[in-house]
């Protein structure tokens, strides 16, 4: 019996040497010391002994069991420490890397001069209005005194949804909308995506943005007009920037006139940016025409307005020498991180 017991710690001892996991280590727990282990079959075998011999075997019994028990705990305790240490290695940060910059984003070109011009005007009183895309012929062109078979409405061909609804071809509409729902005085900016039917190429696309002003009060003269747009051009490019008039015609302003300024090229002296002019083009406007107010239900005899419609693209294409306005609508982020 004491050889049997000498036997099996020694075969424990050299089993817990192999075992690699704490599952592993139960197992072997159960196998040496469980109910149906070896060790306590010898133990309930003692009763056969003999009253001289017990006592030492039972004490040799208990200690192997001790000892078993104590190899089992500190056996436990080294898988622990190596387990974490794997941990700690398969978990290592090195926090001294170089991190990963995130990549920002920011405003498209046309978005960031559109907001631009629209604080200019909000900074001097005007609310920011906005309408349909879709929108219907009425006011799109009709309210707008161009009636069908007009022959300013071929310079505006367009999407047509139906005879009567069709993509809008300017912001205008916006206006007579905000007219028809706001007594004087209005003082707004419409500002958004507007539709042609003409072939893309580097100065044309069938889709473009416009800012469109309006204002309508009693006393509004062409030097409310003039005043306006001589702020919003020097709020733009600078105080040295100048403007001028030249009369022109638009079916919904009476009179017209198209807005040009200096070339910031060559100063007004000509050049091949201006063509020789010493201007280049800005916008049309003029006041608001008798005809338009009183369809918006606007009493011509005691208001009077302005207003006027602006190119987003071409703003933009000058502001920063883009040749080619397909650029501005591919999306190409090496142009786009440009600006
Ligand atoms: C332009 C040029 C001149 C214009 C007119 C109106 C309205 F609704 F008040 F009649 N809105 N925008 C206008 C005037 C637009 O774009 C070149």
């Amino acid at each position: 019996m004491k050889e049997s017991l000498e036997r099996i710690e020694l075969l424990a001892k050299s089993e817990l040497e192999r075992i690699r996991d704490s599952k592993e280590l139960e197992a072997l727990r159960i196998k040496f010391l469980g109910k149906k282990g070896e060790l306590t079959a010898i133990m309930k075998s003692m009763a056969t002994l003999s009253a001289e011999e017990r006592p030492a075997i039972g004490q040799l019994a208990n200690r192997v069991r001790a000892d078993i028990e104590e190899a089992i705990t500190s056996r436990a305790e080294e898988l622990k420490a190596a387990a974490a240490e794997q941990r700690f290695k398969d978990e290592r940060l090195d926090v001294t890397l170089p991190g990963k910059a995130p990549k920002l984003g920011r405003l498209h070109p046309l978005d960031a001069v559109m907001h631009e011009i629209e604080d200019i005007f909000i900074g001097m009183g005007f609310d920011i209005a906005s309408g349909p895309e879709v929108e219907y012929d009425y006011y799109n062109f009709e309210a707008l005194n161009l009636p069908p078979d007009h022959p300013a409405r071929d310079t505006q061909d367009t999407f047509y949804i139906s005879d009567k609804v069709l993509l809008r071809t300017q912001t205008s509409p916006v206006q007579i909308r905000v007219m028809e729902q706001k007594k004087p005085p209005i003082r707004i900016v419409a500002p958004g995506r507007v539709y042609r039917s003409d072939a893309v190429d580097a100065t044309h696309s069938p889709l473009f943005h416009q800012i469109e002003g309006l204002v309508v009060d009693k006393g509004i003269t062409m030097g409310d007009l003039v005043g306006t747009l001589d702020m919003l051009m020097k709020r733009l490019y600078g105080e040295e920037c100048r403007i001028r008039l030249r009369p022109h015609h638009f079916p919904f302003t009476e009179p017209s006139a198209e807005v040009d300024m200096v070339c910031f090229n060559c100063g007004g002296k000509g050049c091949s940016m201006c063509k020789g002019e010493g201007y280049v083009e800005l916008l049309g406007s003029g006041m608001v025409h008798p005809k338009v107010l009183e369809k918006c239900g606007i009493d011509p005899e005691v208001y009077s307005g302005f207003a006027f419609g602006l190119g987003l693209e071409r703003l933009v294409m000058r502001k920063y020498g883009i040749t080619d306005l397909r650029l501005l609508y591919e999306n190409d982020l090496r142009f786009l991180g440009q600006f």
